[in-house]
């Protein structure tokens, strides 16, 4: 007994070494907040399993204002008893032993989440505490862990009459940087995806850091018709009803299910989320063909037998214009592209729900007629618009050649060649871009002034041709010289090896005025040059908003509370120093000096890189930000009104 418990708890610490050492391999990135909230998907995947075994219907998350988190079920409860080969309670060995996860009861835990995932001992790993709580057979247990070393026994500390655990843990932060903080709306949006794939699960989010409790509560009975139907909440739905298509097929291992919903709306993006047992499958895979194939097909065979079709046949991409749908796959023993499943790479799955697509969408197209003929149409309109698009496009590039090389007048080039060390300042308006011109660095920063608001590309969507014709587009697309669209099979689709700038860096005044030519330049890269912000090229440049002095000394604050700290610094012993502040509304307001010194200058600067966490959100994010619903957006807007600081109207 006692040679199998010192064996078992060497390679306990091995392991969570190891996780330590590297916990970009098990968790995800430590520094930008995915490896912090990783670590609550981890836990709560357990408290799924148990719902999913059939022994828990709720799962609170619990944000504690001390930075930990708190998960709980009432699920039966972690085993207690001792573990025959490690000579420590089952307990203690899911807490500290990798890849434990449901070796105890393998019928239950068939198809489940958690069961493939890295377990809660790799969350235990990087907590700087962590305490398991059990009720099980009408007694309280409690084990505590400190960096997934265990520093109490599991003690019975009370009697209970439920059933149930509760894991809490605090990151710890010699290992997580940057993003330390627990982000509510990321945790809501995830586990509202959670309960949608785990109809009947009731999942409560409770934040108890701010003054006021926050709560968040899902529980849906209607699964994945319902999840599509919230994700087409705020568009028109081109059809009341939800097509739901379910199939299984028999493979050697096992039956494979397949289980869609779909529902086509007005929107121009398209929102396809793929599952593999609860897990997403954030770049699709063979689910993801396997639709795309059935679907094109399918509306293109309903619309030559009903002669809706003229010319040549409609595109993939023409057939999704404005789809919301789930796929969702349960198979015994997939295979990913990856550790993080991002892609299912599980051949047969794609002829699978290719079949089950085709058989059942035509059923569908035959049954409802006027539904059928409705979304054939929406796409013979996407065919076209996506041909004018195209028409207009040429016509820019060819307008480009004729004037000379193709780069625009109003661009103040670098003379550097090398895209790597080149950057483009794309500038509000001509006089700041007057002083940026002078203050800037020659040799690797180009300066492009925009005169005034750029066109709202986000309600031309279904004029693209105008956004084409537009003159400050224009000269975006050739100054970066990089084609437009984000269609990457279309000929001229924008390409980021061809970027002649591999930073583009947005540089607008700190003014209301300033942040929506901001959005506006954020919309057309995001609808147009996609690539160049979810590969990392596109920056906010991040101008002083104050200059305080104090006789000839004077220093930049950037924000308000780094402007009271100065305030006070400059002070020092002299409470009466009545200390100058100005305050910076636009960049024409600073010298070509100070421009570079505060805003420009490489050595010195800092800068915003605008990144994506979630394509489809964001879809929805600018479809509403941007769109035409305005009560949409005033809601939208107030929602998000308490996050907004430095608004100066
Ligand atoms: C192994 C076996 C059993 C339950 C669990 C694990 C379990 C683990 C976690 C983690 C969080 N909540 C949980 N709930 C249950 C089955 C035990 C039995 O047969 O009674």
């Amino acid at each position: 007994m006692e040679d199998s418990y010192d064996a078992g708890s060497i390679q306990v610490l091995e392991g969570l070494e190891a996780v330590r050492k590297r916990p970009g391999m098990y968790l995800g990135d430590p520094h930008d907040g995915s490896a912090l909230h990783h670590c609550i998907w981890e836990v709560v995947d357990n408290s799924v399993d148990e719902h999913l075994a059939g022994h828990n219907d709720t799962v609170e998350v619990i944000i504690n204002p001390d930075g930990s988190l708190s998960v709980r079920d009432y699920g039966r409860g972690i085993p207690v008893d001792l573990h025959e080969e490690f000579g420590i309670s089952a307990a203690e060995v899911i807490m500290t032993k990798l890849h434990a996860g449901g070796k105890f009861d393998n019928n239950s835990y068939k198809v489940s989440g958690g069961l493939h995932g890295v377990g809660v001992s790799a969350v235990n790993a990087v907590s700087e505490w962590m305490e398991v709580t059990i009720h099980r057979d009408g007694i309280i247990y409690q084990q505590r862990f400190e960096a997934g070393v265990r520093v109490t026994e599991l003690e019975k500390i009370g009697t209970c009459e439920d059933t149930g655990t509760t894991i809490s843990f605090k990151p710890d932060l010699s290992i997580f940087t940057n993003i330390t903080d627990f982000d509510f709306d990321q945790i809501d949006t995830r586990l509202k995806e959670t309960s949608f794939l785990n109809a009947g699960l009731k999942i409560v989010i409770i934040d108890e850091r701010g003054e006021d409790q926050h709560i968040s509560e899902h529980h849906y009975e209607g699964g994945l018709a319902e999840f599509v139907r919230q994700i087409n909440a705020r568009r028109e739905a081109m059809h009341e009803d939800v097509i739901i298509i379910s199939g299984e097929k028999e493979i050697e291992k096992g039956p494979v299910t397949v289980e869609l919903a779909l529902q086509w709306s007005d929107a121009f993006s398209e929102s396809i989320l793929c599952y593999t047992n609860i897990i997403r499958n954030k770049d699709g895979g063979t689910h993801m063909s396997g639709l795309r194939t059935a679907l094109t097909s399918c509306v293109n065979g309903y619309a030559k037998k009903n002669k809706l079709l003229k010319g040549e046949g409609l595109s993939g991409d023409d057939v999704r214009e404005g789809l919301a749908a789930i796929v969702s796959v349960k198979h015994p023993d997939p295979s990913f592209s990856s550790q993080t499943k991002d892609k299912l790479v599980s051949s047969e799955v794609m002829g699978i729900v290719q079949t089950v697509v085709y058989e059942k969408l035509n059923e569908f197209f035959e049954e409802n007629p006027s539904v059928a003929k409705l979304i054939v149409n929406k796409a013979v309109l996407a065919n076209k618009a996506r041909e004018a698009a195209r028409k207009a496009r040429d016509l820019t590039r060819r307008k480009g050649v004729l004037e000379g090389g193709g780069l625009p007048g109003k661009l103040a080039d670098c003379q550097s060649k090398n895209p790597k060390e080149c950057e483009i300042y794309l500038v509000e308006g001509d006089s700041a871009g007057g002083s940026a011109k002078t203050g800037r660095d020659r040799r690797t920063q180009a300066i492009l002034p925009l005169r005034g608001k750029i066109l709202n590309v986000e309600r031309q969507m279904h004029n693209i041709a105008k956004v084409f014709q537009n003159n400050e587009i224009q000269t975006m697309i050739r100054a970066f010289g990089a084609g437009v669209g984000n269609n990457s099979e279309d000929e001229g689709a924008f390409d980021t090896t061809k970027l002649r700038y591999h930073r583009l860096i947005i540089m607008t005044d700190a003014d209301v005025d300033g942040a929506h030519i901001r959005t506006l330049m954020l919309t057309f890269l995001w609808r147009f040059m996609r690539p160049a912000i979810t590969e990392g090229h596109v920056f906010i440049a991040q101008p002083p908003l104050y200059q305080v002095s104090k006789g000839k000394m004077s220093r930049y604050a950037f924000s308000d509370e780094e402007r009271d700290e100065m305030i006070e610094v400059l002070k020092g012993d002299n409470p009466n120093a009545k200390i100058g502040v100005q305050r910076y509304k636009g960049l024409g307001e600073m010298n070509p000096e100070q421009l570079w010194e505060t805003t420009m200058d490489p050595e010195t600067r800092t800068m915003l890189k605008v990144t994506v966490k979630e394509a489809e959100e964001t879809d929805r994010m600018f479809e509403t930000l941007m769109g035409e619903d305005v009560p949409e957006r005033r809601a939208f807007i107030e929602r998000y009104a308490k996050e907004v600081t430095n608004l100066d109207i």
